[in-house]
């Protein structure tokens, strides 16, 4: 489009809408009329590339958490239209940086609602015929604030001042039926804007809203508060996102929101099917590619028998048929505690229907088992429905036609260890979908200085054909590139720098070496183990044993679950060391730490590109894959860290020499697991591990008497009445970790030595970027 017919559209929305004009709109409005502006260019695109999807075999993707971030920046980059925008906005004296007050959409917690995100971005601009289906929450994740070192939580009510990137969608709305109740769903589509505008996807969001609307019954007998409960009720299915990544609890409204949203997902999918073949439903599952992003969703399964046969008139064995060839499932997560169980009699008193036809599956579960030779224990260690729970993972295997791990090791692990039992009955479900990333926002987008070069060297094209990076190859010898790659990388860490003074009042000295762990904090992901390292540098610079130490800053980002005590303690024993190390007369020069307040996507967005080194420790075999080391990767960040996830994969793409790998593997791991003693075997021998742990309880830091640092230490020491002793093997890591790090730290030193490494990841990371991702899925899963 042409910049004067921009804007001219943007000044006429900021017409119509707010009686205004650019110079004298707010940030607001502004926002809102370009956006409405990119939605009117993409209109009939849109409504194009919807028809012909519904015309076709498509796959939706089932997700309660869908992690968008800022749409913005994103949709103008996409349409190729962020330069004028920038350049109209700059001539009426406006910064576009100042749409950073806009919300991100964080209708997710962490890793599986990000992938979803990218999934859909990847999906529009390969022209994958891929929707999106979730919920529409009022409240999406926490926004983090810190207090005395201390996280605390605020409601993050993104709406605010309006969505401008949806439409509500009145006339595709349906009901959802409880045991109790029935609420509207009503759905909010957005458009996800492939690169180059290749094809344009939905994301539809449901609502649920009062199917009945005020009681004016009630009303007229003066009963003004149940005039209004139906409305209150309802409306609380959407209304939170659950702060919980890798925790499940079986709470009721949260399975209602389960529920709520694939029941009206399913139903949409009925309802676009019937379009095309009325009654006769032997095309449904050669229609529909059903994605369950993880359990969450598993719910899916007996909804869609529900309809087949109370709707439609099938047998259960004919519906069951159909779903089983429809859907299938993603694991993400090999923890315990994450499973989903849900405690029969909560299931049958809000969906009695969908128990009933539980029931009916677990029953067709033995039948078959019985039929293939199955013993009772092997049996009995398959039910669906078992010791009064529902194993969701269980009905997903069974009622579904492919699992999927999200990394090689992980499938790896389902297949021998987690999943072992399912694996021998029906190898040819499982497969293994390494994870990835999109290069657009990952790259093209947070990195324009990098993109810039990178398309300098080799050409355009390579942000939505990201093997083409491994052109960049013959350059890591060209001096000049590489001093041009430090360049960039010195340019980034001054912009985070400025940033993080700006929003935090803290300075970082750009000279330092950027350390950057950035993920949910969880015992598993060890953020901990970090602060640890960092207490023994500080010992050792005490004892002056590291002279020359490369100065550096560690930066942390994370949000804990507000009921997670110990990751709300780890976040607090984070800021003791920050302020112990920052004061230091002999530590300030040569150690920063810092805890970045409310880390969220478009945080990341500042922080992956200035990283040097990309911290991914977690106990190996406990990280299913991980996605922002693919994204430090792309950006030029060696990944310090555990043969774990998708670091495995990694690592061999980058080349061993450009990857800093320490610590204890699966294997060695399962084989101390089962007599380990770290308080007897390390603690009591190792003064090093001793004097790091003991900072916990021995008076170095005060938890404002709230009992957290104890609760660690006893944790690492003792176990507790659930676990045993460090049960995420921090104390068999730490030497090994610190060391590895000091060895990261010293190869800084020779800076260009150091950015050939980080050149090398860069080089290798087109295997990550989620365009093969879902080349992949569509290819091998969904059969498109
Ligand atoms: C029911 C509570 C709950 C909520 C979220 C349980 C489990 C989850 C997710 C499975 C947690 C999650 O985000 N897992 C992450 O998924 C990423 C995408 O595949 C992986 O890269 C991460 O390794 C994995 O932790």
């Amino acid at each position: 489009m042409e910049k004067l017919t921009l804007k001219q559209k943007i000044t006429e929305n900021l017409k119509c809408n707010y009686c205004t004009d650019i110079k004298n709109a707010s940030v607001h409005q502004l926002h809102d009329a370009v956006a409405k502006t990119v939605m009117g260019e993409i209109a009939d695109q849109w409504q194009h590339d919807t028809q012909s999807r519904d015309e076709h075999r498509q796959a939706c993707y089932l997700s309660a958490e869908f992690l968008m971030g800022r749409a913005i920046y994103n949709n103008l980059y996409c349409s190729g239209l962020l330069s004028e925008v920038t350049d109209i906005l700059n001539e009426a004296g406006i910064n576009i940086a100042e749409f950073e007050e806009i919300e991100d959409a964080a209708l997710g917690n962490g890793g599986l609602g990000r992938l979803a995100a990218c999934f859909l971005d990847s999906a529009a601009t390969l022209k994958v015929p891929l929707t999106g289906y979730g919920i529409r929450y009022r409240y999406g994740l926490f926004k983090q604030y810190i207090h005395n070192g201390f996280q605390g939580e605020k409601a993050d009510a993104w709406i605010g001042q309006g969505d401008a990137w949806s439409v509500r969608k009145d006339a595709d709305s349906v009901t959802v039926s409880f045991g109790d109740s029935a609420v509207l769903a009503v759905p909010y589509d957005t458009p996800i804007i492939g690169y180059k505008a290749a094809s344009i996807g939905t994301l539809r969001l449901w609502q649920a809203e009062s199917a009945e609307g005020f009681n004016f019954t009630e009303f007229d007998k003066q009963e003004y508060e149940k005039a209004s409960e139906d409305i209150i009720e309802s409306e609380a299915i959407s209304n939170v996102l659950y702060p919980n990544d890798n925790y499940q609890k079986g709470l009721r409204l949260r399975l209602k929101q389960q529920y709520f949203f694939v029941s009206a997902s399913i139903q949409d999918l009925f309802r676009k099917y019937k379009k095309r073949y009325g009654s006769d439903m032997s095309h449904f599952a050669e229609s529909f590619a059903i994605q369950l992003n993880d359990t969450h969703p598993t719910v899916a399964i007996p909804e869609i028998i529900r309809i087949l046969m109370f709707n439609e008139g099938l047998t259960f064995e004919a519906a069951f048929e159909i779903a089983s060839k429809t859907c299938s499932y993603t694991n993400h997560t090999v923890l315990s505690e994450a499973l989903e169980k849900w405690d029969e009699k909560l299931f049958k008193s809000v969906i009695p229907v969908i128990y009933e036809i539980v029931k009916l599956i677990n029953r067709k579960l033995i039948t078959f088992l019985k039929s293939i030779g199955q013993n009772d224990k092997q049996i009995n260690e398959k039910l669906i429905i078992d010791g009064g729970r529902i194993h969701m993972a269980r009905m997903a295997i069974f009622g579904g036609r492919f699992v999927n791990g999200v990394a090689a090791l992980h499938t790896q692990i389902l297949k021998d260890e987690a999943l072992k039992e399912w694996c021998e009955i029906f190898p040819e479900r499982f497969q293994n979908k390494t994870n990835g990333i999109t290069p657009r926002r990952w790259l093209g987008l947070c990195n324009p200085e990098l993109g810039s070069l990178i398309t300098e060297k080799i050409g355009d094209g390579w942000q939505a054909d990201l093997d083409r990076l491994t052109d960049l190859k013959k350059f890591v010898d060209d001096k000049s590139t590489i001093a041009r790659f430090i360049e960039i990388k010195n340019t980034k860490k001054k912009q985070l720098s400025d940033y993080i003074l700006k929003t935090e009042g803290v300075f970082i000295d750009p000279g330092f070496v950027f350390d950057v762990q950035v993920k949910r904090l969880h015992e598993y992901k060890r953020q901990l183990l970090n602060a640890f390292s960092i207490m023994d540098f500080y010992f050792q610079i005490k004892e002056k044993k590291l002279p020359d130490l490369t100065p550096t800053a560690f930066i942390f980002g994370a949000k804990a679950a507000p009921a997670y005590d110990r990751a709300k303690g780890i976040i607090k024993y984070i800021n003791c060391v920050a302020d112990l190390m920052n004061n230091d007369p002999d530590t300030k020069d040569k150690l920063k730490v810092i805890f970045l307040t409310n880390y969220n996507v478009s945080y990341a967005e500042k922080i992956i590109p200035a990283a040097d080194i990309s911290e991914q420790i977690s106990t190996a075999g406990l990280e299913a894959s991980g996605t922002g080391n693919m994204k430090l990767m792309a950006n030029g960040a060696v990944t310090l860290g555990t043969w774990d996830g998708a670091n495995v994969e990694i690592t061999e793409k980058a080349g061993w020499e450009n990857e800093y790998i320490f610590g204890a593997r699966v294997e060695e791991i399962a084989k101390i697991r089962p007599t380990y003693k770290p308080k007897e075997k390390i603690y009591y021998t190792n003064e090093r591990v001793k004097r790091v742990v003991n900072t916990l309880v021995d008076g170095t830091f005060n938890d404002g008497d709230t009992g957290l640092f104890g609760n660690l230490f006893n944790s690492l020491i003792n176990g507790a009445s659930w676990h045993k002793p460090d049960n995420y093997f921090l104390l068999t890591d730490l030497e090994g970790y610190a060391d590895t790090k000091l060895r990261a730290l010293y190869d800084y030193k020779n800076r260009e030595i150091f950015a050939k490494k980080c050149w090398m990841n860069i080089c290798n990371c087109g295997f990550f970027s989620s365009d093969r991702t879902i080349r992949q899925y569509a290819e091998e899963l969904w059969k498109l």
